[in-house]
């Protein structure tokens, strides 16, 4: 398997040059250091907005279907870097070469749209009431944005931002989780490759910081940023969103879920054992869309139960690079220890824990490595109504559908959930307003991997943000409502007289 010097080579990004900094990036996958980049000092962070600010001046004025082909032109950079991009995701978060790929697919997939969308950033034409008048909408490009996205996702989250943004008129500055930033310094050589090919593009539309909290907080206090784009934990989110209203700027926050899954009685079982794993120990539990809950109904739990069992026996744990594997590790040793401290806290609450064991710690001493967990609890305790970012499945039962949703909506977080059933009665109603209180609702998949067509984020302590397709474009652009009067009169709205 390729190494990562050679990685970064082929991303245009020189190894030597990337030993120097503060900060030691180290690789999940056998816990060495692979490289060492320096953090951007905090008093930095204005002159990157300054530089971020003049570049919008310039781009907002380039008709957006040009903004689109700089976009196209970025699609194709990550086409041809596809492999080496999806390994370096490897390489620095740890998931799956598949999956790692398949990020890279979904950034590609983001450009598209945003490219279509280059030529659609439509506003509505609006009744008047007065005569001789005319009303629109004008969506205009809103400023630069910031996006802090974190280490599970390394690129795709931002690339959904970035795609938009920049098609939208606007500078992006990204930090990127402190533990990714070399899949970011590739992705912004990329973006500068698809630059130098368009050409006539102002400098500085994509820029990179790198740091930990300080960077970010200078970033989110700036108010020549109008949008911060916040992408981790609640935590993070509940850190970040009160400076932002502080200042009056907006937000578009994507944080935590806590993940449900319905199995009816009418459930296809053949579909909801891979839908199940493929959700709960994907990408090692490390998805902010990763199942966590399963509410079973009592008729077809102790079917399911031992063939889930066997489905995760059977599960390859082991290196993300290597071809077969479909659990990798952990993105580090807090990641584990809280794995293991939920885990200790479900055994207490009266919890039967299959699997949940470090692997492999003979072959990666220095990595951390999991069997996927499945835990059958009593009733849903405080635990699991947290979400731990690692591969734990609580197992539930119930009996009537309604006390089903009540208990998988009783929980703070709203990002993703599912149902499966062949009862369309039953899953209208868990789609309906009295169903699941989630931003994504499914039927007949598991919670992960939605599409990038759809609007993506959640509800309650998940942020309300809305993310990649659908209309969530009109977060990166404000909208003017016009109001031309063609007549040679001046009448007032709500028939106001006010005659001189
Ligand atoms: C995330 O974990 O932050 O739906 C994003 C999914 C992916 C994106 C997850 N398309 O699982």
């Amino acid at each position: 398997m390729t190494d990562i010097k050679t990685t970064l080579k082929a991303l245009g990004l020189d190894a030597s040059t990337l030993q120097k900094g503060e900060l030691e990036i180290v690789t999940p996958v056998d816990g060495s250091v692979i490289a060492r980049v320096p953090a951007t000092p905090v008093g930095e962070v204005g002159n990157v907005v300054a530089r971020a600010q003049t570049a919008f001046e310039a781009w907002r004025t380039v008709p957006a279907p040009r903004r689109g082909e700089l976009i196209r032109l970025f699609g194709e950079e990550l086409r041809r870097h596809k492999d080496d991009l999806g390994r370096l995701v490897t390489f620095e978060a740890g998931k799956i070469f598949e999956e790692g790929k398949g990020e890279v697919q979904e950034m590609i997939d983001i450009c598209d749209f945003a490219v279509g969308l280059s030529r659609q950033l439509y506003g509505l034409t609006i009744a008047s009431e007065r005569p001789g008048h005319r009303m629109m909408e004008t969506w205009h490009p809103i400023g630069p944005v910031a996006v802090i996205s974190a280490f599970n996702f390394p690129v795709a989250v931002w690339s959904w931002n970035t795609a938009l943004a920049i098609v939208c008129g606007d500078p992006v500055i990204w930090k990127p989780s402190e533990k990714t930033p070399l899949t970011a310094f590739a992705c912004a050589k990329l973006f500068e490759q698809a630059v130098k090919k368009l050409g006539d593009v102002p400098a500085n539309l994509v820029q990179v910081v790198v740091g930990k909290a300080d960077v970010g907080e200078a970033l989110v206090d700036d108010p020549r940023v109008p949008l911060v784009s916040a992408t981790g934990s609640c935590r993070m989110g509940r850190a970040v969103a009160p400076r932002v209203a502080a200042r009056l700027g907006r937000s578009l926050l994507e944080l935590g879920g806590n993940n449900g899954m319905i199995v009816a009685p009418s459930a296809d079982l053949d579909l909801v054992v891979p839908g199940t794993v493929f959700s709960a120990v994907g990408t090692a539990g490390q998805r902010c869309t990763s199942l966590r809950r399963a509410f079973i109904h009592e008729d077809v739990y102790d079917q399911l139960v031992p063939r889930l069992k066997k489905a995760y026996g059977s599960v390859r744990i082991g290196s993300p690079l290597e071809a077969g594997t479909l659990v990798g590790p952990l993105i580090d040793g807090r990641a584990f220890e809280s794995m293991q401290a939920a885990l200790d806290q479900a055994r207490a609450d009266g919890g039967k824990v299959t699997g949940g064991e470090r692997a492999l710690q003979d072959r990666f001493p220095n990595a951390w490595y999991v069997s996927p967990a499945l835990v059958e609890m009593p009733s849903q305790t405080e635990i699991v109504r947290t979400e731990t970012f690692a591969p734990i499945l609580y197992l539930m039962k119930y009996r009537e559908l309604d006390d089903a949703v009540a208990r998988h909506n009783d929980v703070p977080q709203g990002l993703s959930s599912c149902i499966f059933t062949t009862d369309l009665r039953e899953a209208e109603a868990f789609m309906s307003a009295a169903g699941s209180d989630t931003g994504i609702v499914n039927v007949n998949i598991g919670p992960s991997g939605a599409e990038i067509g759809g609007a993506f984020g959640g509800e309650k302590e998940t942020g309300g943000g809305r993310e990649s397709g659908s209309d969530s474009w009109k977060a990166y652009m404000r909208r003017a409502t016009n109001t031309i009067n063609y007549s040679r009169e001046l009448p007032l709205a709500q028939g106001i007289k006010f005659d001189l």
